[in-house]
């Protein structure tokens, strides 16, 4: 049987920024709203075809509200990628990103980041080049998505399956499907 490589991933934020409907939109194809506010971790997998190469990802999506700090700091590890996302409607989400950053940045060193401006069917409130510059500054992509129409939302997971993917040289990534 052909292996595929398992890449945990984290999708790390605010509390209401829209990594829960992100995560969705990817890995269910719809947009729901009214629902409940993660609590603790929601996880998904969801199979990528990269060129070349076909993952599967466990998406560890991490709820934003800071009374689970210390739950949290125990998903990071073994993760080989996060995408920050912040809203670009929300500029105190956008002020926060350095934050999540750091937190992430001292439980998991070397880890790798894309970040990730979303709600941009909303019409933009925070600056873009603010946003860019933050992700230049920790080599990180920067990319746009909206979770309601789905633009950018499969560029944003195959963007981070690609990044996770540049670690699998380590044979204890691999895991039978
Ligand atoms: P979180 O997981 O980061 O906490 P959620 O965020 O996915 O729970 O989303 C928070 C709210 O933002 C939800 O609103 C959701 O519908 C909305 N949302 C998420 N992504 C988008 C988007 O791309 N565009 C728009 N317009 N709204 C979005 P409700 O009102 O359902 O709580
Ligand atoms: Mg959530």
């Amino acid at each position: 049987m052909e292996k595929i490589a398992v890449l945990k991933v984290v999708i790390a934020g605010d509390g209401n920024v829209g990594k829960t409907s992100l995560v969705r939109r990817y890995c269910e194809g719809k947009f729901e709203t009214s629902r409940v506010a993660t609590i603790g971790v929601d996880f998904q997998t969801k199979v990528v075809e990269l060129p070349g190469r076909t993952v599967k990802l466990s998406i560890w999506d991490m709820a934003g509200q800071d009374r689970f700090a210390v739950v949290r700091s125990g998903f990071y590890r073994g993760s080989l990628g996060t995408a920050l996302v912040y809203d670009v409607t929300d500029p105190a989400s956008l002020e926060n990103l350095e934050k999540w950053y750091e937190e992430i940045i001292g439980i998991t060193p070397g880890q790798r980041f894309i970040i990730v401006g979303n709600k941009i069917d909303l019409g933009r409130v925070t600056q873009a080049e603010v946003a860019s510059a933050f992700a230049a500054r920790i080599a990180a992509p920067y990319l746009e998505t909206s979770a309601l129409t789905g633009d950018g939302v499969s560029e944003m997971f195959k963007t981070l399956a690609t990044l996770a993917s540049s670690h699998l040289s380590f044979p204890q990534n691999e895991k039978p499907d």
